[in-house]
């Protein structure tokens, strides 16, 4: 069967047949497959869930199916209209599975394609703002969420110890070689990991805790309407319990870098510290009442940390030869990796005045 007959056909286990149904790839993550379905009766996001990284694709959908549904129940509450554009919605199987296993072992889901809505890679400060406000209102409307704590998608997903213990594997095993060369970021990593394990020690003392947290707070996970207003928070996979400073800081490290993720060029990389303080009050609006003083006062932290976090994450990568991360070309990771601990000392140099910027926008 073609690689089209074969989407078509799973795409039927959602939607039934449809003859003239069209399908074309979509977006550009680094872990799932997306593609835009464009049927007879309506627009659809197929997806091909990475079940490598995603190893509970059942807990993971009963998540997202949980939030999903809590969200739409709290937009009813506040009498929002057009609520299909402002949460996503899954489509389930003919069978009312949330899941389509294929025959060779592959897991699609199916989700409505919100229509009119963009996202961005680049933003201003006033987009910045917005998507400040997304995010705190969706920790907000979580906050109370009935049942069991929700399922850890990937274990230990933002936990730097754990991240750090398999960063020092990898370098121990050298499995593809790499390491000589790389050797004076693998003593800029060891120089600044005790710092970095602060939330965990933080967390265990009592003084820092879990919430559920989106845990890709991209800015391209953000929709916003042909107005520029925001239309909702996608890309739910990863929500779980975790720091409110991660999902903080996982929006500065993409939205507030004056280069890409992956910049050749190092001289483009550095933090906008007016997205910066654009997104911290935003976000302070909307999530200030329920957050405590020590979260507060480390979400600068947290721009630090998951910049430091990826540059892990991608430098693991490379030293294990390639095996997580979709590259476009052999040295990627690298490029990634010294992209990404470029920014981490910009962060480093602006940390004091970022700290102020923090402070005065929770005073509002
Ligand atoms: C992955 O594929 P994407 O863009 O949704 C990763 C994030 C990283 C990001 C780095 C499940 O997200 O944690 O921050 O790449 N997602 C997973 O760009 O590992
Ligand atoms: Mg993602």
């Amino acid at each position: 069967m073609g690689e089209m007959n074969k989407l078509k056909e799973i795409v039927s286990q959602f939607i039934g047949e449809d003859a003239n149904v069209e399908i074309k790839p979509l977006g550009k993550g680094h872990i799932n497959d997306s593609y835009k379905v464009v049927s007879g009766d309506g627009e659809y996001v197929l997806q091909r869930i990475n079940h490598h990284i995603f190893k509970n694709i059942h807990e993971l959908q009963d998540n997202i199916r949980r939030v999903t549904e809590h969200i739409r129940k709290k937009l009813k509450e506040q009498g929002v209209t057009g609520i299909d554009r402002r949460v996503l919605t899954l489509i389930p199987t003919r069978e009312r599975a949330l899941y389509y296993r294929d025959a060779t072992g592959d897991y699609w889901r199916v989700m409505d394609f919100i229509k009119e809505s963009k996202s961005y890679d680049d933003i201003n400060p006033e987009l910045a703002y917005r998507a400040g406000m997304a995010f705190g209102d969706f920790q907000k409307m979580l906050a109370d969420l009935p049942g069991e704590p929700l399922f850890e998608t990937i274990p230990n997903f933002h936990n730097m110890e754990a991240r750090l213990e398999t960063f020092r594997e990898a370098v121990k095993a050298n499995k593809a070689g790499r390491l000589d060369e790389v050797a004076g970021l693998v003593k800029e990593i060891e120089d600044r990991a005790e710092e970095m394990c602060k939330a965990e020690k933080l967390h265990r003392e009592g003084k820092l805790p879990k919430r559920i947290n989106h845990c890709d707070t991209k800015v391209n996970n953000v929709l916003f309407d042909n107005d520029d207003q925001v239309l909702c928070v996608v890309d739910l996979d990863t929500v779980m319990p975790g720091y409110v400073l991660s999902d903080f800081g996982d929006f500065i490290r993409t939205g507030a870098n004056t280069g890409a993720e992956d910049d050749k060029n190092l001289d483009n990389i550095s933090v906008d510290l007016d997205i910066f303080e654009a997104y911290a009050k935003g976000y302070l609006k909307n999530a200030a009442s329920f957050l405590s003083g020590v979260e507060i006062e480390n979400l600068a932290f947290g721009a630090k940390l998951l910049t430091y976090m990826q540059t892990v994450r991608f430098f693991t990568d490379y030293i294990d030869g390639d095996t997580y991360y979709k590259i476009a070309y052999p040295e990627h990771n690298l490029v990634r990796t010294e992209a990404q601990f470029r920014l981490l000392q910009s962060l480093e140099e602006n940390f004091e005045k970022m700290r102020q910027i923090v402070r005065e926008a929770a005073a509002q």
